[in-house]
């Protein structure tokens, strides 16, 4: 039994010593610790030993097997230790180190240059007025001196909506102006008025350098007392210079808009080409930059406006044309291309 028990504990002390993992302890548990391990069998044995063996054997074979459990236990103990600091290396995270840098994008240049025209017509007293994108044919065209067989609806064909509008509104289509949105503020809020209208509208028509199917205006309203169109000279002089922060050469011919009279457009020298002639200007040294006029009297009916008391001036320019000008921006398309090393440089 001695000779059995030291020859045991040699064996599970080296067992205990190669452990390098917690499989390893648990094959070790089985073998020698648990209810049929070795050491239980041992305790077995002893039963079978005489009275007089049996104390001595008895004692030898209790200290050998706290001898050993307390081996086990000092390296299970350690395997753990071992095993949660390679855990915790795993996880470690250096809070110090520099976060991976976030790209914010920044605002588009037609909002850019919207921003700035907002700024410059609210400091002259207009206040800004949006309206539906998704219009009634009633609002986009009849409203406007432009009834269904008017020839005029030829100079802005649209996109219709497959879904019926109101019966007594017409059809819905995706609209080609800005102007709807006067006749909407006339409705809601009367004379005087002096607003502008920045939207995005929208026409059924092939693209150049110069146009595009969708695009971005800025209408203007003004309505009051003794209104002339020496007043829209003024606000437009007034306007560009702040915004080019020099003087732009500008034009006015007349100009058709059924809901105008006497209508005008206004052009701006191509600032790309200073007038010699490029893609953008056609090669006119002129862009056409804005349709204006005297808001007819059929609008101010429509819009619920005393004629005899009020009248005032419209205008509607091209917001998109104006980001080309100022930035010398030769394509429209550039603009909606959503290429970043494009859009980057603003
Ligand atoms: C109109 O849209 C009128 N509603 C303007 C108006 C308002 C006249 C109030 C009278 C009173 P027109 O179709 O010309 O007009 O468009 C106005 C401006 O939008 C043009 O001068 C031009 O700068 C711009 N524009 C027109 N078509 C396009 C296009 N396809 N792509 C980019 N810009 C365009």
């Amino acid at each position: 039994m001695q000779e059995k028990l030291s020859h045991l504990r040699t064996e599970v002390e080296s067992a205990i010593k190669s452990v390098k993992s917690s499989a390893d302890l648990e094959v070790i548990q089985n073998k020698y610790f648990s209810r049929k391990g070795e050491i239980a069998l041992m305790m077995q044995e002893l039963g079978k030993l005489s009275p007089e063996e049996k104390p001595k054997a008895g004692q030898l074979l209790n200290e050998t097997k706290k001898h050993l459990e307390a081996l086990f236990e000092e390296k299970s103990q350690k395997i753990r230790a071992d095993g949660m600091a390679a855990e915790l290396e795993k996880e470690w995270v250096d809070v110090t180190a520099p976060g991976i840098p976030y790209k914010a994008g920044h605002v588009h240049p037609i909002s850019q240059v919207q921003y700035e025209v907002e700024e410059i017509f609210s400091s002259m007293g207009f206040s800004i007025e949006d309206g539906p994108e998704v219009e009634s044919e009633y609002y986009n065209f009849e409203s406007l001196n432009i009834p269904a067989s008017h020839p005029a609806r030829d100079m802005q064909d649209t996109f219709f909506v497959d879904k019926e509008g109101d019966s007594e509104l017409g059809r819905l289509v995706l609209r080609t102006q800005t102007s709807p949105v006067q006749m909407r503020t006339m409705q809601t809020k009367g004379a005087p008025l002096r607003i502008i209208v920045p939207g995005r509208v929208f026409r059924n028509e092939a693209t150049d350098a110069s146009h595009d199917a969708t695009f971005y205006q800025v209408e203007g309203l003004l309505i009051d007392e003794n209104i002339s169109l020496a007043h829209l000279k003024g606000v437009m002089q007034e306007f560009l210079s702040k915004l080019f922060k020099k003087n732009v050469l500008v034009r006015f011919r007349p100009g058709y808009f059924p809901f105008v009279e006497p209508g005008l457009e206004m052009d701006f020298a191509c600032l790309i080409c200073n007038q010699k002639g490029c893609r953008v200007c056609k090669q006119s040294g002129w862009v056409e930059f804005m349709g204006a006029g005297m808001v007819h009297p059929n609008v101010l009916k429509a819009g619920k406006i005393d004629s005899k008391k009020y009248q005032g001036w419209a205008f509607g320019f091209g917001l998109t044309r104006l980001v080309m000008m100022k930035y010398g921006i030769t394509d429209i398309r550039l603009l909606f291309g959503a290429d970043t090393r494009f859009l980057n440089q603003f």
